[in-house]
């Protein structure tokens, strides 16, 4: 597709969901509806709208597949839709009464956390036993909620991250394409030596290398020509507002900026949003039947519906393709799935820490993170996000990311008592990941003559060990699917998001599902024959 092309399909699509926005409504689109939203039968469907889904959407449209898509959160649009993270509302929240950011508390007082009404909020925490996995809701996915960290893996450690998928394609062809689509950008390094908000990052760099590791760029999808603006005071502070996990009403290119409209535009594609699917089977015309239920601002089921499609694309994200594939294997609906689904769970080896380093780190902290530091020649390979404190004050904390290469899996299991799926994760497999990320930052604090802070995880904890912000795998790549997604005897079944990943990707994981997903999709479109 040209460029010019594709931003007319973006500028029809932007069009089409401003003014859904506007009029209040939940079904999108930019041609006349094919597919009613209470029922009936489209080609294809998909489920969510993050990266893997996003994608497949707009190269369904792109093909002249008539399609719908089914996203449980809300359209977040109009000037200012979100909150900042010191004053969060209920737009915060996946219906909560309460908060629940990773940083609990500031001296060992709670005082991040507020009380909030329960609303169809922007980030989710789903918790289970010994692991909490923080999710985006809404059009858009996690890219409403994430840091906009957009790394490409190390090719080096590629085989081990996608077993059986082609490294010269995913690295000639796909990381590029994503990077392009995604709109990324990277920082001007002039421009950041001199930036007040990135001195948090500089100090770190610091230290680190005092320590002898090496620190790194890392592109971002928030536009950091807004971001000199931000800092010049020119336009409306997103970045600088201590807006990024409860949303940026600014500068940030997540994908309801550009996958999205871009699918839309094609005017083959419409998205229906508070829809969240329940159940899917497959009836014996083999079409997928797919039962959903709209919920409307409150939580209330407004209405549920059955929906018949020839073609079905999982693009729930980890946790809401799993639960959706598992409970259908287990209740009997796709008898045909394998006993891969629901394992092979990862949690890319996530372990959050802070320094305490005596040094000013900065109160007003960009809060799009631009460094990382490479401890990937440690015995256990470490990627260590800088990450920022948007507090608003100085804190004297350095605060990072770390993934590690932790070999720790989990897996699903159905409860059929309850009819619910549960992430099985013991109380020590974070251990692994922890004693990697202690080592890095060890050397560092020794280094440096510094500490590592406890105030700021609950229960006096220098590691931030019971939560992830990077879910991986469940529907693992030619385990539970071929190497291309397509589910394993279900035929027009496919996976195409962060399931597919076998639980750890060495760096932030977006592109990598973004690139994934276009070379599925890519396939599938050219050898499996789909028609409207
Ligand atoms: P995802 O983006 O999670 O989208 C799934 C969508 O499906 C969501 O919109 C759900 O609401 C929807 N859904 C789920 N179940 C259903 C259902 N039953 N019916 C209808 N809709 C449903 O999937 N990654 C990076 O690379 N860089 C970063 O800087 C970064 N920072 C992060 C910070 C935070 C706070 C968080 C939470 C994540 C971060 N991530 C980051 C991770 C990244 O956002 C995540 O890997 C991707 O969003 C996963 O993409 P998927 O397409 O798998």
């Amino acid at each position: 597709m040209s460029p010019s092309s594709l931003s007319r399909r973006r500028f029809l699509g932007a069009a089409a969901l401003s003014a859904a926005s506007a009029a209040g409504a939940t079904f999108v689109s930019t041609s006349p509806v094919t597919a009613a939203p209470s029922g009936g039968f489209v080609p294809a469907l998909v489920i969510g709208s993050g990266y893997g889904a996003s994608v497949t959407a707009l190269r369904l449209g792109e093909a002249g597949i008539d399609t719908l898509v089914l996203e449980m959160g809300r359209l977040w649009d109009g000037p200012a839709p979100f909150c900042p993270m010191l004053t969060p509302d209920r737009r915060s929240m996946w219906f909560r009464t309460r908060t629940a950011a990773p940083l609990d508390s500031f001296l060992w007082l709670p005082v991040v956390n507020r009380d909030i009404d329960p609303y169809p909020g922007v980030l989710d925490r789903v918790d289970f036993p010994n692991m909490k996995v923080y999710v985006g809701r809404g059009v858009g996915g996690g890219s409403l909620v994430n840091g906009g960290m957009a790394v490409v893996p190390q090719r080096r450690f590629f085989p081990e991250i996608l077993p059986g998928v082609d490294v010269d394609e995913m690295y000639g062809t796909y990381f590029p394409l994503a990077n392009r689509m995604l709109g990324v950008n990277s920082v001007d390094p002039a421009w950041w030596e001199a930036a007040d908000c990135y001195s948090y990052a500089r100090v770190s760099r610091a230290d680190a290398a005092k320590a002898g590791y090496g620190t790194s760029f890392v592109p971002n999808v928030y536009d950091f020509g807004y971001l000199e603006r931000e800092a010049a005071g020119q336009v409306a502070k997103s970045a600088l507002n201590s807006e990024v996990i409860y949303g940026n009403n600014h500068g940030k290119r997540s994908l309801d900026k550009s996958y999205i409209p871009a699918a839309l535009g094609t005017g083959r594609v419409r998205l229906q949003t508070l829809t969240r699917v329940t159940g899917i089977a497959r009836d014996g015309d083999g079409t997928y039947a797919v039962q959903t239920a709209t919920i409307d601002e409150s939580g209330a089921v407004t209405g549920t519906a059955l929906i018949n499609c020839r073609y079905l694309f999982l693009g729930a994200g980890s946790l809401g393709t799993t639960q959706l594939l598992l409970t259908a294997r287990e209740t009997g609906a796709l008898p045909g799935l394998n006993d891969q689904v629901g394992l092979g769970w990862g949690d890319n080896g996530n372990v959050m820490t802070a320094r305490a380093n005596w040094k000013p780190t900065g109160c007003v902290q960009a809060s799009m993170p631009t460094l990382g530091i490479d401890a990937t020649n440690d015995p256990v390979p470490v990627f260590a996000e800088i990450a920022p404190i948007p507090a608003g004050v100085e804190t004297f904390a350095s605060l990072y990311l770390a993934i590690t290469k932790s070999p720790e899996r989990g897996s699903f299991g159905y409860d059929r008592a309850s009819g619910t799926v549960s992430l099985r994760w013991g109380s020590t497999q974070k251990d692994f990941a922890v004693s990697a990320a202690k080592r890095v930052f060890d050397r560092i604090n020794a280094a440096n003559a510094t500490i590592y802070r406890h105030d700021l995880f609950s229960g006096n904890r220098a590691f931030g060990d019971d939560f992830c912000y990077h879910p991986l795998g469940g529907a693992v790549l030619g385990k539970a699917t071929d190497l291309y997604g397509r589910v394993s005897g279900c035929p027009n079944l496919y996976v195409n998001d962060a399931s597919l990943i076998p639980g750890w990707t060495g760096v932030n994981p977006f592109v990598t599902i973004t690139a994934l997903a276009e070379r599925n999709m890519a396939r599938v479109l050219a050898a499996d024959g789909l028609h409207n």
